[in-house]
């Protein structure tokens, strides 16, 4: 195991969100979302490749996402803010149907956004369970709540399978690396609000400029 993997803890991840906010709370870092993100992603792939179809998908996003900041414009992308600004006024977002502008900032964002929604959800849960519960139930139930109302049948379908195949709630937390079920169940509490903190800011910044629908 290689010094980074062996340090590699979920309280990190989510800490790492806290970064994101700039301007007193007032905007978010993209490459800070994505590095959070990143590390998201690393963390589901510790639990298996039964969700590779899932972090395929995350990675896709990251990535879409990595290329504007590469690109020439750049610079517009490099908050939330800036991202929505320049986008909107440029034409650059399909906001009805997809057509000419189908991998938009505004539109990948959003959906890494509602994966945001679940992760609070299911981790809130996990937080708040008893031992015996079991985490495929506690992760459908926070799926159903967020995720699937934007996911077609098949979609829906395929991951409440995978569902399944999460470890038990032991095995989960000692995958999160961070100590004692205890110490996971404090993490998770001090943590998470960093997390909440990111998805309120984006959620009130997309509803202010009607992009919480996007195709
Ligand atoms: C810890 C266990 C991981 C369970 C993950 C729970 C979420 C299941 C989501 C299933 C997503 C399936 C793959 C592709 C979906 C895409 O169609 C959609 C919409 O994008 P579009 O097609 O419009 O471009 N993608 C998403 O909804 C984003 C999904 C990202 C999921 C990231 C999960 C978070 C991982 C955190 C792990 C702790």
């Amino acid at each position: 195991m290689s010094a980074t993997e062996e340090k590699f803890s979920l309280r990190e991840v989510l800490v790492s969100f806290k970064s994101c906010l700039v301007d007193d709370d007032q905007d978010v870092l993209v490459e800070h979302y994505l590095n959070g993100w990143r590390g998201l992603v690393r963390f589901m792939n510790s639990l298996g490749t039964i969700f590779s179809f899932v972090s395929k998908d995350a990675v896709n996003k990251i990535q879409i996402m990595e290329n504007y900041l590469k690109g020439e414009s750049g610079e517009r992308y490099r908050t939330l803010q800036s991202m929505v600004e320049y986008e909107l006024s440029s034409n650059l977002v399909d906001l009805t149907k997809r057509g000419s502008h189908p991998d938009s900032g505004c539109r990948t964002i959003l959906r890494l956004h509602r994966a945001l929604r679940w992760l609070q959800l299911f981790l809130d849960k996990l937080r708040t369970s008893s031992e015996d519960s079991k985490t495929s139930t506690l992760c459908a139930e926070a799926y159903n709540a967020s995720l699937a109302n934007y996911h077609p049948w098949i979609i829906r379908k395929t991951a409440t399978v995978a569902f399944l195949a999460l470890p038990v709630r032991n095995t989960f937390f000692e995958v999160m690396n961070v100590g004692t079920a205890e110490d996971v169940v404090d993490m998770l509490g001090e943590a998470m609000p960093y997390v909440s903190n990111v998805y309120d800011f984006t959620q009130e910044l997309y509803s202010q400029h009607n992009l919480l629908d996007l195709p």
